[in-house]
């Protein structure tokens, strides 16, 4: 029989092996992106140590006493000329936590930092955390802004009555964080972002209001506020930027991704748009572009979805969800994009800053109608016989 020695030193290997496996970037894509073949976190990558007790005497049949879930939707950030992910990794009792992820080239070999972060509390604990967006802000904090979950307690008797909350935490190494008091709001909140400019001297807050827990209802779409005491955010005015239309991806719901890219174009968004269908609700990426002088002012938006899931991304806890929090443009242009498919795992696909304002710019808008689709293809058919028979 294997001994125990024996055994821990092959499963050592065996996720030594997934840790290091390199990514291959796919041939065939859409020209705007390219998508890589595996994905770069999975509940698998997360380390031994956090899963299983190496105690002989313990725990002799090497069992995991922890499992893991899921790793998903990270926010991004380049650091010490390393990708960095604060991942959302959520186990098996459907906690979520934070925990930071490196990688060398940011498209393989991530592992993880040793320990997950002790997020601290705020006043009132939340039940659950996750979703963080990374913004590096000019006044000089890494701030990470995430939705903060407790029990609604205004219906006792539901055991799923839940409030969504911003919580906010500053940091300057990544290691250790400040908690400050969660965004003040009318409204529950997810999907907050905080951009990485002031501006009119103040902290801006892409927002997502909604009616309850799930709904977003009548908040709208992607909103803006300006907070001038980040130690003590308050939403006083929210207006909407980004809205949600009948019969496009985002009719039941949308919410800001990770941090804007600054460009000299204009600012890039990346986004999620969801619908309903027969299925339940299908989360899509898609991008727009706001005014470098006016963040709030959108100055391009492509018709229909940028990333849908692909393949097996359709299977996961969650089906048919694509999510992105995390993006990192790097000096030369280069944009990492990490998404999450289906609740379940991370994937990375790369583009340029030029390539996505291109096609921010140069594809079609929504006309939100067969009619319009119909004339845009038609345009295009048009314009291509001319180049052919020139
Ligand atoms: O399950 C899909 C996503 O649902 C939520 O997004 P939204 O608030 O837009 O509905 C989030 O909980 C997100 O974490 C999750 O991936």
């Amino acid at each position: 029989m294997e001994q125990f020695s024996e055994k821990i030193a092959v499963l050592r290997q065996h996720h030594e092996e997934l840790l290091t496996r390199k990514n291959i970037a796919e041939r065939w894509g859409n020209g705007i992106y390219t998508r890589y073949r595996y994905p770069i976190l999975t509940a698998e990558h997360t380390p031994l140590e956090w899963r299983y007790d190496f105690s002989k005497k313990d725990n002799p049949y090497l069992m995991q006493r922890i499992m893991m879930n899921a790793t998903l939707n990270s926010g991004a950030i380049k650091w010490n000329g390393k990708y960095l992910l604060v991942v959302r990794v959520e186990g098996a009792d459907r906690k979520s936590f934070f925990a930071i992820a490196e990688s060398p080239n940011g498209v393989d070999n991530f592992r993880f930092w040793d320990e997950p972060i002790s997020m601290p509390e705020d006043v009132i604990p939340a039940t659950n955390v996750y979703d963080m967006r990374l913004t590096l802000h000019e006044d000089g904090w890494i701030y990470g802004v995430f939705c903060a979950e407790r029990h609604d307690d205004n219906h006792p008797e539901d055991l799923s009555a839940a409030t969504a909350t911003a919580g906010i935490a500053r940091t300057k190494d990544l290691k250790t964080w400040e908690r400050l008091p969660d965004l003040k709001a009318k409204s529950q909140q997810r999907n907050v972002v905080l951009h990485p400019e002031f501006v009119d001297g103040m902290y801006a807050f892409y927002t997502r209001p909604q009616d309850d827990f799930i709904n977003a209802g009548s908040g709208g779409g992607i909103g803006w506020a300006l907070v001038d005491d980040i130690t003590h955010a308050e939403i006083k005015e929210e207006k909407i930027i980004n809205m949600r239309h009948y019969h496009t991806i985002m009719e039941v719901k949308n919410g800001e991704g990770p941090q804007p890219i600054k460009t000299p174009k204009g600012w890039l968004h990346l986004a999620h748009g969801v619908r309903g269908c027969a299925s339940g609700l299908r989360y899509v990426l898609y991008m727009y572009m706001t005014a470098l002088d006016d963040p709030t002012h959108v100055i391009a938006q492509p018709g229909g979805y940028f990333i849908v899931p692909q393949g097996e991304e359709y299977i996961g806890d969650v089906m048919n969800v694509t999510f992105s929090n995390g993006w990192i443009a790097d000096e030369d242009g280069k944009v990492f994009i990490y998404y999450a498919s289906s609740d379940t795992r991370m994937h990375v696909a790369t583009s340029t800053v030029e390539k996505l304002i291109d096609y921010c710019m140069n594809t079609p808008e929504d006309g939100f109608t067969t009619a319009a689709s119909v004339g845009n293809i038609k345009a295009l058919v048009v314009k291509n016989k001319k180049i052919i028979n020139q």
